[in-house]
């Protein structure tokens, strides 16, 4: 793939698109690194630009779920995604990163610079239009400058006067200081079970930001399963 604005970058960008369209995996965003800031590639060089790609609400929910109906074993999502985006990668000479494979990649930072969110008192990177309903699958790593993408408008948390994810937390995990991770896990592992294990979590269903994303109940108990695993 060559430089901005390349026939080639466009053509491998519409060729992602188009892989990546029957599985729900969209792309969202490009984080753009000065020379020997990006991370390794598998040549050894750092990438000049990262391709985030993941789910918008439960966009992969359908076909990961037929894929997992006929493929057991440990992990399932992460498998599917490797499955998806490994060959991707390959077929277009990049590198594959996945946010589960140590050591971890900064996924949350990339997304930072790829689209410009910011964290809500979650942790999880929150979206004008999705609100907390998206995450990522993976990343392409590239040796040319891509097209950056352009940054959302504001930070929703900035105008939520009432912060009802504060509060909604049987747990008291959740501040505006720190999201208490061991607080929360306490709670999954006993209390919790007929509430956030079944329902999803209590703090991130409590926020108002794009409702009409929230995953479908399978997924929020499929992700609070692995949560605890
Ligand atoms: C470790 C981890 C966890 C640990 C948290 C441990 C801890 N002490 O923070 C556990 C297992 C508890 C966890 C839980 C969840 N996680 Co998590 N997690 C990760 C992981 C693998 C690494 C995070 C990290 O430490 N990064 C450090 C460096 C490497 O990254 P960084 O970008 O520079 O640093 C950022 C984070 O540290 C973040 N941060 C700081 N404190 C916290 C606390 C929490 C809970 C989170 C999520 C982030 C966060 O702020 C930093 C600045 O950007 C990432 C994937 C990844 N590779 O990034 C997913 C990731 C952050 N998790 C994610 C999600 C969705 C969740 C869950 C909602 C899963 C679920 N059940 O559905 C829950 C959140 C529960 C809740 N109530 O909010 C998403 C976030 C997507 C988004 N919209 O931002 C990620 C990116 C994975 C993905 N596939 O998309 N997670
Ligand atoms: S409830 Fe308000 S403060 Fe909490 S995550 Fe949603 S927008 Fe941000
Ligand atoms: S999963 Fe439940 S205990 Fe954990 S942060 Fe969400 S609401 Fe609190």
């Amino acid at each position: 793939m060559s430089s901005t604005g390349d026939n080639s970058a466009r053509d491998a960008l519409e060729r992602v698109e188009r892989a990546l369209r029957p599985t729900g995996i969209t792309m969202r965003g490009i984080a753009a690194f000065a020379e020997g800031d990006g991370p390794l590639l598998a040549d050894g060089r750092h990438a000049r630009s990262v391709l985030l790609l993941g789910n918008i609400g439960g966009s992969i929910w359908p076909a990961f779920s037929r894929w997992a109906h006929i493929h057991s074993g440990p992990d399932p999502l992460d498998r599917w995604s490797k499955a998806v985006i490994q060959p991707l990668a390959e077929d277009l000479c990049a590198t594959a990163y996945f946010p589960s494979d140590p050591p971890w990649q900064p996924f949350q930072r990339w997304a930072m610079m790829a689209e410009g969110m910011k964290a809500s008192p979650l942790g999880l990177l929150i979206h004008p239009q999705f609100g907390l309903w998206h995450g990522y699958r993976g990343a392409l790593g590239f040796a040319d400058v891509l097209e950056a993408t352009a940054h959302v408008a504001g930070h929703p948390c900035d105008g939520c006067a009432e912060k009802p994810c504060l509060s909604a937390c049987p747990a008291n995990a959740v501040s505006e200081a720190a999201f208490d991770v061991r607080a929360c896990r306490d709670y999954l592992g006993e209390a919790g079970q007929g509430r956030c294990m079944e329902g999803g979590c209590k703090a991130r269903n409590a926020c108002p930001v794009g409702k009409a994303y929230r995953y479908p109940l399978a997924q929020l108990q499929f992700h609070m399963r692995q949560m605890t695993l």
